[in-house]
């Protein structure tokens, strides 16, 4: 069996599994949401990383019955986290390019809210920065209606792409995620700092949370914090974990 058919079959046959990973308020040092990370448990090779299969998924268009169940997972573990009483947590999902060019992703995501009984304004999806500029146009017609029904819109990996201004200026985004490429030197490359600095400020122009990846030390987050950012994700706080261990972690973050 090749490749792409047990990928196929990982889909119907229960062998994906969501880890998740806290986004931390740099303040208070609680979680404010996280991030939902798709992992393979492939049946002879072991877990699979989503780099390695996500790729594949999006070539042979496997993503689009992949990222279905994605969403629908992450809708049903914010509907259990809630009933388990971790009441406020919010998940943000990956996107891919052509989950958004479906055009009725955001009747789906409804759709699941009403099914899990949660509030789409829980949910916030995550979409890179060259798939947004890619297509702008038309990409920026979904997103205004995923915000239409509460969903926030995170642009990911911000800063490695090549972003118009002038559409970041229009465009329905609620947060960007500075890229851990920058933040990984932030606190000792003049012009790393510099950059994670500039797109602070560009946030604050533009009014758009800013949230920093991949940080993994206590002189990174300081350096952050005096900064004045407010969001942070990375190793230093929490290893992308299934869902059980999140729950611990989150209880004893809280
Ligand atoms: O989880 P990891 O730490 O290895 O993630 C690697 C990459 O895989 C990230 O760029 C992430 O955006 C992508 N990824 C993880 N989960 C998903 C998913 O559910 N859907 C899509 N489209 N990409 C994902
Ligand atoms: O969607 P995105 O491309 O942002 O996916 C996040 C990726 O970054 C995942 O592969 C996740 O496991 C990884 N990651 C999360 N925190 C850290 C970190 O502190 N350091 C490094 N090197 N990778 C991280
Ligand atoms: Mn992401
Ligand atoms: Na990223």
């Amino acid at each position: 069996l090749n490749f792409e058919m047990q990928l196929r079959g990982a889909v119907a046959n229960g062998e994906l599994e969501l880890f998740y990973q806290p986004k931390i308020s740099l303040d208070s040092g609680v979680a404010c949401g996280v991030e939902a990370l798709v992992r393979w448990h492939h049946p002879t090779l072991g877990m699979i990383p989503p780099v390695e299969f996500i790729p594949v998924a999006e070539a042979t268009g496997i993503i689009d019955a992949l990222g279905d169940w994605v969403l629908e997972e992450a809708c049903r573990q914010l509907r259990a986290w809630r009933l388990a009483g971790l009441g406020t947590i919010k998940i943000a999902v990956n996107v891919s390019a052509r989950q958004l060019q479906q055009s009725d992703l955001p009747e789906y995501i409804a759709s699941l809210a009403q099914k899990y009984e949660i509030s789409a304004c829980d949910l916030e999806v995550e979409l890179t920065e060259s798939v947004l500029m890619a297509n702008p146009e038309e990409i920026s017609g979904v997103l205004s209606r995923l915000r239409g029904i509460g969903v926030l819109v995170a642009i990911d990996d911000f800063g490695t792409g090549y972003s118009s201004l002038a559409y970041l200026r229009r465009l329905p985004i609620d947060v960007l995620k500075i890229d851990r490429s920058f933040v990984m030197n932030a606190d000792r490359d003049e012009s790393d700092g510099q950059v994670v600095k500039l797109i602070l400020g560009l946030g604050s122009a533009l009014q758009l949370a800013i949230v920093a990846e991949g940080v993994e030390t206590e002189a990174q987050a300081a350096f952050l914090k005096s900064c004045g950012c407010t969001t942070a994700q990375g190793y230093l706080y929490a290893r992308p974990q299934p869902a059980a261990q999140l729950e611990t972690w989150l209880r004893k973050h809280a």
